[in-house]
């Protein structure tokens, strides 16, 4: 059986861009492959992170994680923290990288522009992604559009390493969705929607209440135009729009077209939360209901050690190809 992996930061608030993107395919993946799904916390600490958030939010992930529909008896599912090998690989693959590649990653351009204090673990953050997957010999990363360069380098630093100590990894293929790989900021049709953006407006957070849900579709961006149509070149804030109604009507983007068509945009705005808030409603009560049941914590107590058990053989295998001395 073919392995998945994947993982969201605890970062903040997860969006519908991430749950479209990323949670909805783990859902799907779950029943047809050997899953690890984790809550990146190692990777979250690349920005600044204050201890309490970072807590309640990698609970709160996991939560989110279970309330969508992850099954633990399906799934691994677990911090990246709790399994320490992901720390040990990801300092060798960051010895396998080169400064030049790294550099080349838009994210971290992204991420990094205008600031004056980038930490270096922004900088090298691919690389324990690439350790994150390989750890597992991952065959399939379901991840949204913005992940794909990562993945990239992942085989790249992949097949250095079998080139150099002899052929042991497997090179992961991206699993990108055909539809919502990419959803964008409600403000900023141009710019992809992100829980780290300081403008909650920019984002439906998958806690959100209803009339939060409403105020923040109610004022998103659109155009001068009139037409409910899709093209996201021309008209990407009213694309990105019927991208997230289809997404949560189960509709295709010609069907959602046809639906709205002739329509102005406060009709199909007012339509489009009431899709979003009834898509969230269940997945709110689920989450708040795993919450109190205080469930979350074995789930990723048992998550990890299964995950640790297949971490340990491969790190111990790399690090005798490379010829680390025992320790017994
Ligand atoms: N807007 C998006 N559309 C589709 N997929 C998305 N993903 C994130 N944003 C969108 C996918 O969600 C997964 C988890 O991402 P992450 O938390 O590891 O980091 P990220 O990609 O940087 O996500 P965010 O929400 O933008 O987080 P911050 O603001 O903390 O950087 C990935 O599979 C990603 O593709």
């Amino acid at each position: 059986m073919k392995t998945v992996l994947s993982g969201i930061q605890p970062s903040g608030l997860l969006t519908i861009g991430n749950y479209i993107g990323a949670i909805k395919n783990f859902v799907q993946l779950q029943n047809e492959y050997n899953c690890y799904f984790m809550v990146v916390d190692l990777h979250a600490i690349t920005v600044a992170q204050e201890p309490e958030a970072l807590r309640e939010a990698s609970e709160s992930v996991a939560a989110l994680y279970l309330a969508a529909g992850l099954d633990p008896s399906k799934a691994n599912i677990f911090l990246q923290s709790h399994v320490p090998q992901h720390a040990e690989l990801g300092w060798i693959m960051t010895t396998l990288a080169s400064m030049g590649e790294l550099e080349r990653m838009t994210q971290f351009k992204d991420k990094s522009a205008g600031k004056e204090n980038v930490g270096a673990g922004l900088f090298v953050y691919p690389a324990l992604m690439a350790a994150d997957i390989l750890l597992y010999n991952a065959d399939l990363v379901p991840v949204g559009d913005d992940q794909k360069q990562h993945l990239e380098l992942t085989r790249d630093l992949a097949a250095r390493f079998n080139h150099r100590f002899g052929d042991y990894f497997t090179q992961p293929d991206p699993f990108i969705p055909e539809v919502g790989a990419r959803i964008m900021s409600l403000d900023d049709g141009t710019k992809k929607m992100s829980k780290s953006n300081p403008n909650t407006g920019s984002y439906i957070a998958l806690l959100d209440p209803p009339d939060v849900i409403r105020k923040k579709i109610s004022r998103a961006t659109t155009d001068s135009g009139r037409e409910v149509q899709y093209d996201p070149a021309n008209k990407p804030e009213v694309s990105n729009l019927m991208t997230i109604y289809s997404q949560f009507s189960g509709m295709t983007l010609a069907e959602v077209a046809s639906k709205f068509e002739g329509q102005m945009y406060g009709g199909f705005k007012k339509e489009l939360a009431e899709v979003v808030v009834a898509g969230l409603e269940p997945m709110q009560q689920r989450y708040h209901d795993i919450r109190k049941s205080g469930e979350v914590r074995d789930i990723l107590r048992q998550g990890a050690q299964n995950a640790q058990a297949k971490a340990e053989n491969i790190l111990a295998e790399v690090k005798q190809r490379m010829g680390f001395l025992p320790a017994s």
